[in-house]
């Protein structure tokens, strides 16, 4: 997230007609799809951990908690702020007709053969003269963005509305473009009968398991520094405080305002996890790690936090397996993911994978090198019938510009990874899948996500359990039986896991859960979880390091029977039906921040469609009931 707001501004120097010079964009040669990598490989098989016969405790189970009558909007001095998703909806369905505009334009420019540097300095100019930012980021976005945008718009083939409706989505009207619908293929295995298994019994031997999610730590924090600054990512040194209002200054240990996390919160988050939770058998580590200072970022610059993060989570966890996934910040420029097509060292993403690849060899096998530098994704078995599989989603991302030239399954990874499901299918085999962008969300590629769960669903006997990141708020989304016969039927659900970074308005959070261990019979369910967080308000009146508390368990908190995805679906409709209830979760939502903004009507709307909205851009379909019973 945050790349959206900055890069929208991209089409709108088009506005302006542009003249015509010298050193056009070059051509990058994407004519030729072929991508002769087989994905039919052969699974990891080997198990990466040993037998693990511990029974954590779980939870307590108490039978109050809801509904928390003392949640109100806590504070009033707090400013009324519009709900930040309510907000990029209303942004996309602006920035459509701009998009529509300024990709038009764009497009006769450079088959124009405008010059690389005319468009930049029209671009500042505009980007100037609308207020969008001031003028060293509108020349940050512009040189950071430009040499992968304009290239990629260069080997475009279809028109503004196309292109539009495929990066923005249903927001931008349902534009049917056939060169953007492919169907991945299936084997011809009929799909098992889906049996519900009863529940674990107590007392079994259980996994708990760590998830970190967008840490996006910014080595430029500076205390005291402007954390209502003009630019898209303030508290650092170079923030300009702000033309109209008092400074906010950055506090000590954050800020919620659009700032990112300064060291001594990562170091006071992984001191307290390492003695609160010394017993993990394993980490999910779902993404984003540079902060978002995208127009002021280099490969150099991204490549340094990852090895800088990497290397503290290795200190603190020498002897505990993680799991990464690859965020759409880990990039350069922001979210841009060439499929392996894009040859050209200038484009392709080979300098990340190469060397997340040597990071990750730390607690991964080497056999997956193969498919990371492929793709940034890989499968591993880490118990006798227990795989875990991370995916690249940013290959689903709308901001990956060359997916606008050819959206067909990039790096053939969900290819690959039914070849992974049904391997393990045959074998018996649980699976728990990870990535960053999850796969409802809006900006993931409505093609892409509709394929995906096509997957889910043909794989619900298989597939266990899912982990993302991405939006930085505590919550779910749950994967519905697609033209169902049985109406409503829940065949998984995904965790968005909180994020470490406040940005914006959250306080940081990491996610613990309670997965179904060694035993005969294991589901490899996901049996409970807890999250845990501070109060940045209370922290940063004190040196002292803040403290970690767990914020509430989900069973228990949602009075909920079991972490099935028939139960997530069940606590939706509660969520739909009890305004106490959805305000409990809410709070949750933004990890209890005092500055979280006020949910009305619209935002609550918005956020129960997310609940329900694993496939992306389906939102008529899925929420339909949904905008019935709010509209009464
Ligand atoms: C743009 O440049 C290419 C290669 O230099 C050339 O083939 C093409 O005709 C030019 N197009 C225009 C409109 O000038
Ligand atoms: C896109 O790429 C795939 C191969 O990945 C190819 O089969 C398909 O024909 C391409 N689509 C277009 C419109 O060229
Ligand atoms: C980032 O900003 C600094 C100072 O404003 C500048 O010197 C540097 O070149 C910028 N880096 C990039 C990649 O834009
Ligand atoms: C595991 O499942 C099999 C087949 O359903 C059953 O026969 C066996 O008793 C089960 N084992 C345990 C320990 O529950
Ligand atoms: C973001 C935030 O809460 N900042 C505050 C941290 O605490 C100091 C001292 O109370 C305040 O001055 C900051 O505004
Ligand atoms: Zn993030
Ligand atoms: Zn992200």
């Amino acid at each position: 997230m945050g790349a959206t707001t900055v890069v929208a501004i991209i089409p709108l120097f088009l506005l302006h007609r542009l003249t015509t010079h010298a050193t056009p964009i070059a051509s990058v040669n994407v004519h030729n799809f072929e991508d002769d990598w087989d994905y039919k490989i052969q699974p990891h098989s080997e198990p990466l951990i040993g037998e693990v016969t511990h029974n954590h405790i779980l939870p307590p189970e108490i039978k109050v908690d809801v509904p928390d009558t003392k949640f109100v909007q806590s504070s009033s001095s707090v400013p009324e702020r519009v709900a930040k998703k309510l907000g990029d909806a209303v942004r996309s369905r602006v920035s459509c007709s701009v998009c529509r505009l300024g990709v038009g334009l764009l497009q006769r420019e450079v088959r124009k053969n405008t010059s690389f540097e005319n468009i930049r300095t029209q671009f500042v100019g505009l980007c100037v003269a609308f207020k969008v930012e001031s003028e060293s980021v509108c020349t940050g976005v512009f040189d950071v963005f430009g040499p992968d945008v304009l290239p990629a718009l260069k080997a475009v083939r279809i028109g503004a509305d196309e292109v539009c409706a495929l990066c923005l989505g249903e927001v931008c009207g349902d534009v049917k473009n056939p060169l953007h619908q492919w169907e991945v293929q299936f084997p011809e295995v009929p799909k098992p009968v889906t049996r519900e298994p009863d529940l674990p019994k107590p007392g079994l031997p259980t996994f708990k398991v760590l998830h970190l999610s967008d840490t996006h730590y910014d080595p430029d924090y500076v205390v005291g520094s402007a954390a209502n600054c003009e630019e898209p990512l303030c508290c650092r040194s170079t923030s300009t405080p702000p033309l109209t209002a008092d400074v906010v200054p950055a506090g000590k240990w954050g800020s919620y305002e659009k700032c990112d996390s300064p060291k001594v919160l990562l170091d006071s988050m992984l001191k307290s996890i390492a003695r609160d939770h010394p017993d993990i058998d394993y980490i999910l580590w779902t993404g984003d790690l540079p902060p978002h200072d995208i127009w002021n970022q280099s490969k150099s610059s991204n490549l340094d936090i990852i090895q800088e993060t990497v290397e503290q989570m290795f200190e603190v966890f020498p002897n505990t397996p993680i799991f990464p996934a690859l965020g759409n910040h880990e990039s350069i420029p922001a979210g841009s993911f060439a499929p392996p097509w894009v040859h050209d060292p200038d484009h392709s993403v080979s300098w990340l994978y190469t060397k997340v690849a040597d990071h990750w060899r730390k607690w991964l096998p080497a056999s997956v090198g193969n498919t990371v530098l492929h793709g940034g994704f890989y499968s591993i078995l880490l118990r006798p019938g227990f795989r875990i599989i991370s995916l690249n989603t940013n290959y689903c991302h709308t901001l990956s510009w060359w997916l606008v030239v050819n959206s067909t399954d990039p790096a053939k990874e969900l290819q690959w990874l039914i070849h992974e499901l049904q391997e393990a299918e045959n074998k018996g085999e649980k699976v728990h899948i990870i990535g960053h962008i999850p796969p409802g969300a809006s900006d993931c590629m409505k093609v892409w996500s509709r394929n995906f769960n096509a997957i889910v669903q043909r794989y619900e006997n298989t597939i266990q359990g899912q982990f993302y990141g991405h939006t930085h708020a505590d919550e779910f989304e749950v994967f519905y039986e697609m033209e169902a016969k049985e109406p409503n039927r829940a065949v998984g659900v995904a965790y968005l896991g909180p994020s470490v970074t406040t940005y914006e308005n959250h306080n940081p959070a990491y996610r613990i859960y309670y997965v179904d261990g060694d035993h005969a019979n294991s589901t490899r369910e996901v049996l409970d979880h807890e999250t845990w967080t501070i109060d940045l308000e209370e922290a940063n009146k004190s040196e002292d390091d803040p403290k970690w508390y767990r914020l509430y368990s989900a069973k228990n908190s949602y009075q909920m029977e079991s972490l099935r995805p028939k139960s997530w679906a069940k606590l939706v409709d509660d969520l739909i039906n009890n305004a106490d209830l959805f305000e409990l979760f809410y709070k949750y939502y933004y990890r209890d921040s005092p500055v979280r903004p006020t949910c009305d009507a619209k935002c609550k709307l918005q956020i129960l469609c997310d609940l329900k909205s694993a496939r992306s851009h389906e939102r008529h379909k899925l929420c339909h009931d949904l905008e019935l019973a709010f509209s009464s």
